[in-house]
């Protein structure tokens, strides 16, 4: 084990604080933070990766140094919260600029797990004579990174469970039979919830419903409060009950719902065919395999949480309770037992008068 010094541990601080700014914009992919330390401690580079598909966080860290200092770089220390990438992907391998570059030391958080780029990072820049050094702050960055880790590790979806109940445990006031199609949601939150909500939706890259609440609310399911891309809706409806116009079935181009059916064979280009008996584990192996989802906020409805909280189907919880009482309706789920308070993060908070909680499950076999 490394004894990090304290100025290992604030330029990887730095880093992890660098890397969350791509939060909601570099998905499926990890967020990954730079920094770069001239032999004196002055930081001279700094970077991050911003967007999926383009430059990773070593490059944006390199290009941002002033011309008057790269003359420092032989005798720089870089710091990056996850470990150079090995493989030419959607752009150069972050190795081979290092390598060329040569610098003194390199510290790294986290190994990358991804199957398809096979870490390598740290075994050629060894080679090359740098001073590598793994495992800084390390379990905070797999904190940051949960759903690129249970990506590569699990080869499924990150699953995030969500609802808002009253404080005597009602999500709608109304009764099952009173609750007809399209007479929409009805909200349990203040106004002062709803920014926190959208910022949980666009911290995901899918949003899934069941089919009752797709048809009875009609949620638009989208980022209309604070900034953040829309996750893909996603409607989970065995049965084909969903009818043909229902309004998130006009969606087109990558926005495109997904309708999850029933059904073998070649799949029509929107639909995902999936049987319940096969278990909601082979529905998130699926959207991860399939379609890079990685990871699901769970709106509802009570019936559709249920399921994945009986099929230990989940790594999340975040749970509003508004202060008030139904005194009857539609019974929201119970708080998982196993949930347990996440590291470095609040695990709860306020908006106005309701309270949201945030559980974590604390090791999952799947
Ligand atoms: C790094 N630095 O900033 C990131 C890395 O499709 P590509 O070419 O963008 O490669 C994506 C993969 O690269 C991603 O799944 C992960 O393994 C690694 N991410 N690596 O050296 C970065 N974002
Ligand atoms: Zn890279």
């Amino acid at each position: 084990m490394t004894n990090w010094s304290n100025s290992d541990i604030e330029r990887m601080r730095r880093a992890i604080e660098l890397a969350s700014k791509g939060e909601g914009f570099v998905a499926p992919n990890p967020m990954v933070g730079c920094v770069i330390a001239a032999a004196n401690g002055r930081i001279i580079g700094e970077g991050w990766h911003e967007q999926f598909g383009q430059s990773h966080a070593e490059v944006n860290a390199h290009r941002s140094i002033r011309e008057e200092d790269l003359h420092l770089l032989p005798d720089s220390s870089w710091y990056v919260t996850l470990e150079p990438c090995n493989h030419q992907g959607k752009t150069p391998a972050c190795s081979g600029l290092i390598e060329s570059i040569s610098p003194k030391r390199l510290v790294i958080s986290a190994s990358d797990t991804n199957p398809n780029v096979l870490g390598g990072g740290v075994e050629r820049l060894r080679k090359a004579g740098i001073e590598v050094e793994v495992g800084c702050l390390e379990r905070e960055v797999r904190w940051q990174n949960r759903r690129f880790f249970c990506n590569s590790n699990k080869q499924r979806s990150y699953v995030v469970l969500k609802w808002a109940q009253s404080s005597d445990g009602f999500m709608d006031p109304r009764s099952s039979n009173e609750r007809t199609a399209g007479s929409g949601g009805r909200a349990i939150t203040g106004l002062e919830a709803t920014p926190i909500t959208h910022k949980w939706r666009a911290q995901e890259m899918g949003i899934a419903v069941g089919v009752g609440t797709a048809v009875i609310d009609e949620p638009e399911l989208t980022v209309r409060f604070g900034h953040g891309k829309s996750p893909r809706a996603i409607i989970i409806d065995p049965q084909e009950r969903l009818p043909t116009s229902h309004p998130l079935l006009e969606r087109k181009g990558l926005d495109q719902t997904l309708h999850v059916c029933r059904g073998i064979g070649k799949e029509p280009k929107h639909k995902r065919f999936w049987n319940p008996e096969d278990g909601l584990l082979s529905l998130m192996q699926k959207l991860w395999r399939q379609d890079g989802i990685s990871s699901i906020l769970v709106e509802g409805g009570a019936n559709t949480l249920q399921h994945f909280l009986s099929e230990s189907m989940w790594d999340e919880v975040k749970v509003w309770t508004a202060s008030h009482d139904l005194n009857g309706g539609l019974k929201a789920p119970s708080w998982p037992k196993e949930a347990a308070q996440p590291p470095y993060e609040s695990g709860s908070g306020f908006a106005g008068k309701d309270r949201w909680e945030m559980g974590i499950r604390p090791q999952d076999p799947k």
